[in-house]
């Protein structure tokens, strides 16, 4: 059974530990690594090579735009770049010395040595997220946390190396890359890239023995939409051993229509780029549609008030604060954001809001920032966005919110005031200006145009007043 395979190419054990041990060889003396994590074999080689090399690696989303990708490169300062051969690199990355993911696919290569295992404590990768104000944060992860979060997981999902993992995300991220490559990985079981999400490709790597999926609450939406019309789905995901959702909360109402139509209830854990995964519904436990279970193995979870004390009452809403090995050690050169993510006894503020069933399951009722928003899964802070719009010279004012999204659970809408009333930038416009700066999925889905933003005495604005 090959370790990995994407599309048509594939590795077993034994070709993935020679061909990423003589890259591990070839990038040891490296202070860090980028990686261009395009959804290739070439991006799950690079990140086994820098974790077998003890290098620090740091996934680039291969659509990252200008102002992001020059911020992370100056932020994380990596002193060379992984891309696969054929590769082309926007100009910040060809600053860097570039070593190409070349593999053996042969299977014959001699093993190399490998040094020796480090310091659990030591970074193993630096993943960038956003925050409500300014540029994205390098959380780093070290190698306990990675390590620990994935054995809380293979004892939640009875996962074994008789798995086989199939999904469709992203590289660059905690859910795909860690848990979607990284966890078949540790437990020697396999996984399946589909390149790209799309239903025919879960419902064919399903009917022909996979045994779980990984997706985003978008992906289960499109799957839910698509049953009543394709029975061969229907059957494939009702063989399956685990549907797991994560990255945003599945609606109940998709939860419920796939059960109907396969007999399968997905399952929802909650984690988050700083804590790797809190909770889960387990395998062997009541899958409840709305909840996302219980804390993982090693994981304390608290509900705070607004002063920091611990809820009495469980249907109290609180702030999930949680403490573990699953934990990162600091955003990268911010130690005041550090400072203020963790509370003195050393709890992580996670900043989202919860209440708890009387057996303890977790149930998300929303989250403490507005001015954070999740669509397709991923966290997009306003601010960003706000900078970013108010550099393009159609604009004078911005103000940017999230709003009910069926497909994308939120989808980001900008309100703009033109620096001219007569012509507004178009909306096409806003969005390439803001693909090409950050990323096509921070782009605004919908721009409306105000001649002024609704602002309060202190002259901030009025977010709540600007969807009435
Ligand atoms: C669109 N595109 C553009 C523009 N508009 N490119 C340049 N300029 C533009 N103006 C491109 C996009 O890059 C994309 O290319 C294609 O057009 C379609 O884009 P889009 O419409 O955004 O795609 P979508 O259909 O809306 O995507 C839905 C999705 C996606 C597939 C669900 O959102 C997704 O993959 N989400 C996963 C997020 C995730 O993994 N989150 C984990 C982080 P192309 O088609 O070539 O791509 S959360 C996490 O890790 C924590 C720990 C957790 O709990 O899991
Ligand atoms: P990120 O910072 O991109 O890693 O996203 C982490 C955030 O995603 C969390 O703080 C939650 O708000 C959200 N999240 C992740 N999993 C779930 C889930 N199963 N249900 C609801 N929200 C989730």
């Amino acid at each position: 059974m090959p370790a990995l395979r994407f599309g048509e190419r594939s590795l077993t054990y034994a070709e993935l530990a020679a061909t990423a041990g003589s890259l591990a060889a070839s990038i040891g003396s490296a202070r860090r690594v980028a990686l261009w994590a395009t959804p290739t074999l070439e991006t799950a080689v690079g990140v086994v090579a820098a974790l077998l090399a003890g290098v620090p690696v740091i996934p680039l989303n291969p659509k990252i735009g200008e102002r992001e990708l020059g911020h992370i490169i100056t932020d994380s300062a990596p002193s060379v770049v992984l891309a696969a051969p054929g590769d082309e690199l926007p100009a910040p990355l060809r600053a860097l010395e570039r070593t190409d993911i070349t593999l053996t696919l042969t299977g014959t290569a001699a093993p190399v040595e490998l040094p020796a295992e480090p310091d659990p404590e030591s970074p193993a990768l630096v993943v960038y997220t956003s925050g409500t104000t300014g540029p994205p944060k390098g959380a780093v992860l070290p190698r306990r946390a990675l390590s620990s979060t994935l054995d809380a997981l293979e004892d939640a999902w009875q996962w074994t190396s008789d798995d086989v993992l199939v999904h469709g995300l992203p590289l660059f991220h905690v859910h795909g890359l860690i848990l979607g490559i990284l966890g078949p990985l540790r437990r020697g079981g396999s996984v399946r890239h589909l390149g790209r999400f799309s239903i025919e490709g879960v419902r064919q790597e399903l009917a022909d023995g996979a045994t779980m999926l990984f997706g985003v609450p978008t992906m289960y939406h499109r799957i839910a939409e698509a049953l009543p019309t394709d029975p061969g789905l229907a059957k494939a995901l009702s063989g399956a051993r685990l549907l797991v959702s994560g990255s945003a909360a599945l609606p109940v109402h998709d939860h419920e229509r796939i059960a109907a139509a396969t007999g399968r209830r997905v399952i929802e854990r909650y984690g988050m780029t700083e804590t790797l995964m809190n909770t889960s519904v387990r395998a062997d436990g009541e899958p409840r549609a709305g909840t996302v279970g219980v804390p993982l193995g090693g994981v304390e979870l608290r509900l705070v008030d607004e002063a920091g004390a611990e809820t009495s009452d469980r249907q109290e809403v609180g702030e999930i604060e949680v403490r573990g090995p699953n934990l990162f050690t600091e955003y990268l050169n911010r130690p005041d954001a550090t400072a203020a993510a963790f509370t003195a006894d050393g709890w992580f503020r996670t900043g989202d809001m919860a209440v708890r069933d009387e057996d303890g399951y977790v149930r998300i009722v929303g989250r403490k920032a507005t001015d954070l928003i999740k669509s397709g899964g991923y966290k997009i802070g306003a601010g960003e966005i706000e900078n970013a719009l108010l550099e393009h010279p159609g604009v004078r004012e911005a103000a940017v919110t999230g709003e009910p999204d069926d497909d994308l659970g939120e989808r980001i809408v900008a309100w703009i005031v033109p620096s001219d009333p007569a012509q507004p930038p178009p909306q096409a416009d806003l969005a390439d200006h803001v693909a090409a700066q950050l990323a096509p999925h921070k782009r605004p889905r919908t721009v409306h145009y105000l001649s002024e933003l609704p602002r309060n005495d202190m002259g901030k604005i009025m977010k709540r007043s600007l969807h009435a």
